[in-house]
């Protein structure tokens, strides 16, 4: 018999620093009252993580769905753009917001990141890039996306808001392709409250990105660009500063909860887990769980946790391209593997804080139908 929460159980909880260590950085922005437009711990923040992400070229902003929007700006695409549906709605929005046309391409049965095999034929001579999704932290396959997009000469932007601190074979995951954005959203592995990061390849994206996220302002009597206001301030700057100086013991200690969750759902038939994929460092942000001809389905296990006051997420359901806003423009049934994972994924609760007893009681109830 499973027990049922006093306090609700939700699928992530910001993991949080120590208070004095970030009272103690806000000191010096009370001293200088320098709250914004690339402070001090901005740029501090900036080079701490190249070198921990292994990427010496950096830009921060305010949001990760910002980075995103401002680095797409900066290639100056016009055309189609091949993308995934399974994701969340900032990969989408970030391409139509730029005035670009997604092609959808469906994903893979076992990582469910964007389907290598499937993405030539979708390429016109209106595609100007790709966007693929390191989704839940799988790892595209980069070497033969990087293949199709050298042979038509195309833009590889990777959204890596789930790939922070990722490396495969010892190499950074924000080196592949032209760019990638990673997301530090307070629901993250590793956060800055709101707040995300483009790595680049090209050198001339440096002042553009910085450009573009100051309005596009190019000096003191020049604005060149049409550019919004993505600049991550200073309280967001020194929140990073702290977490990051915690964040190889969060990923362990999230190491484990996964384990844990591999080790008792893990083999039981109809119910999936992703392998892990060989040479990859995760930093294990989420725990998604595909039901598929389990005695439940998706959406019972989703109801029976909540009654235990158990809150998992359905990320990601819907898949993009049936969204009402996107009513119309696309075919759901031409990415049917992407649609029938979001029909039967569960994101379980995981984050640093949990204790291995509500892994526990997560799986009892799961396995409870069984
Ligand atoms: N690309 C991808 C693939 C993404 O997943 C995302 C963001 C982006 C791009 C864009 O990056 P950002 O612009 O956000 O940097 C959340 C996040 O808001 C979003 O960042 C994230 N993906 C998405 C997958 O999840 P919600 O609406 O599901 O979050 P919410 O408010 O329901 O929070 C979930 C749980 O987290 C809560 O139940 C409790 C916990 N929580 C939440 C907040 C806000 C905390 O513990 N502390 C908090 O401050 O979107």
């Amino acid at each position: 018999m499973t027990k049922i929460h006093e306090k609700p159980v939700m699928v992530t909880r910001s993991s949080m620093p120590p208070l004095e260590e970030y009272v103690e950085m806000l000191r010096s922005i009370w001293e200088s009252a320098w709250l914004t437009n690339m402070g001090e711990y901005h740029e501090t923040f900036k080079s701490r993580l190249e070198e921990y992400l292994g990427t010496p070229k950096l830009e921060l902003f305010v949001n990760g769905h910002m980075g995103l929007e401002l680095v797409l700006q900066a290639f100056e695409l016009e055309g189609e753009v091949i993308t995934t549906p399974f994701t969340f709605a900032s990969t989408t929005h970030a391409i139509v917001r730029n005035g670009l046309t997604p092609v959808f391409c469906d994903i893979n049965e076992t990582d469910y990141t964007l389907d290598a095999d499937r993405l030539e034929a979708l390429v016109t001579e209106r595609t100007c890039a790709i966007v693929p999704v390191h989704v839940y932290g799988n790892l595209c396959d980069v070497e033969r996306i990087q293949a199709v997009a050298d042979r038509h000469h195309l833009r590889v932007i990777y959204d890596a808001a789930h790939a922070f601190g990722e490396e495969k074979d010892g190499t950074g995951v924000g080196l592949y392709g032209d760019a990638s954005m990673f997301s530090f959203h307070a629901t993250k592995v590793f956060h800055s409250i709101e707040g995300g990061a483009v790595a680049f390849r090209e050198d001339w994206l440096a002042d553009r990105l910085y450009q573009l996220k100051n309005f596009g302002i190019t000096g003191y009597e020049s604005v060149e660009y049409v550019g919004a206001n993505g600049k991550m301030n200073e309280f967001q700057a020194a929140m990073g500063l702290c977490n990051l100086r915690h964040i190889d013991s969060e990923i362990s200690r999230r190491r484990r909860l996964a384990m844990h969750y591999r080790k008792r759902l893990g083999g039981i038939p109809g119910i999936r887990l992703c392998p892990e994929q060989p040479g990859v460092r995760y930093n294990y942000a989420y725990m998604p769980v595909v039901f598929d001809g389990y005695e439940a389905d998706r959406d019972q296990i989703f109801e029976k946790l909540k009654e235990h006051n158990i809150f998992a997420r359905k990320y990601f359901y819907p898949c993009v391209n049936s969204y009402a806003c996107y009513r119309g423009k696309f075919r759901a049934e031409d990415t049917p593997v992407a649609a029938r994972v979001a029909a039967n994924v569960l994101t379980l609760p995981l984050y640093a804080e949990l204790e291995p007893d509500v892994v526990d009681e997560v799986c009892d109830v799961i396995l409870g139908f069984g």
